[in-house]
Order: C-alpha cells, then sequence, then structure tokens
C-alpha cells in the first residue's frame, strides 16, 4: 500500500510539473509556438484589430490567428461571415488556426468588437 501511495504522489508531481512548465514557457515566450508550426501564415490580433486585415494564401494554407494583445484580459474570436468555421474566445498568447483547402474570398469577424474584420483570400 506504501508503495501504492509513493507511486500515486509521484504521478501528481509529474503532472504538476508539466502543467508547470507549459504554463510558464506559454507566458514568456508566446510566439514560440507559432514558429514550431508547418509554414503557414499568421495574422496577429492588436488593439482590435487584425494585422494584416486580409492575407492572400495558396489553398491548402493554414492561417494562424494569435491574439497578441498587450492586456491580459482582452479577448477575441474569429469566426466565418457565413458561420462555417468559428473558433472560442482565446486569451493573448493563445492561438486559433483554420486550414482553408478551397480557393474563394473568406470574410470573418470577432463578434465582440464591432468592426473587428478581416478577409482570407485564398488562390
Ligand atoms: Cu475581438
Amino acid at each position: 500500500m506504501g508503495s501504492f501511495i509513493q507511486a500515486l504522489l509521484l504521478a501528481v508531481t509529474m503532472l504538476t510539473a508539466t502543467i508547470g512548465g507549459v504554463g510558464v514557457r506559454a507566458q514568456e515566450a508566446p510566439e514560440e509556438p507559432v514558429l514550431d508550426r508547418p509554414p503557414g501564415v499568421t495574422v496577429r490580433l492588436q488593439e482590435n484589430r487584425f494585422r494584416p486585415a486580409r492575407v492572400t494564401v495558396a489553398a491548402g494554407t493554414t492561417v494562424v490567428w494569435v491574439n497578441d494583445e498587450e492586456d491580459p484580459s482582452v479577448e477575441h474570436n474569429v469566426i466565418a461571415r457565413d458561420y462555417r468555421w468559428a473558433s472560442d474566445n482565446f486569451f493573448p498568447g493563445e492561438a486559433y488556426e483554420h486550414t482553408f483547402d478551397t480557393p474563394g474570398v473568406y470574410r470573418y469577424f470577432c463578434d465582440l468588437h464591432g468592426g473587428m474584420v478581416g478577409q482570407v483570400i485564398v488562390e
């Protein structure tokens, strides 16, 4: 029984260390996860705007939206105007991604901030 409890404690300790490690890394270098991703296009969410607000990409490209607000309490979301895809709300340091396989013009917005709109042109 003693060894079982020891094993359980060890597992909890390792899990806590893992969670703590992820949290620290995300706070110190919020852009790092983006750099680790396969080639794609990044749109930054800053000052309640999408930057750049319009990107043109090849079919099959993954677009990554990164909440880059300085105020850690400012959430955003990314919602297709036709509602075919949508993120949940996400905080600074977090990201949402969507892969565009079909050519066309894809308009989107953040429903938390009026006028926060953008578009992805897929060629
Ligand atoms: Cu927003």
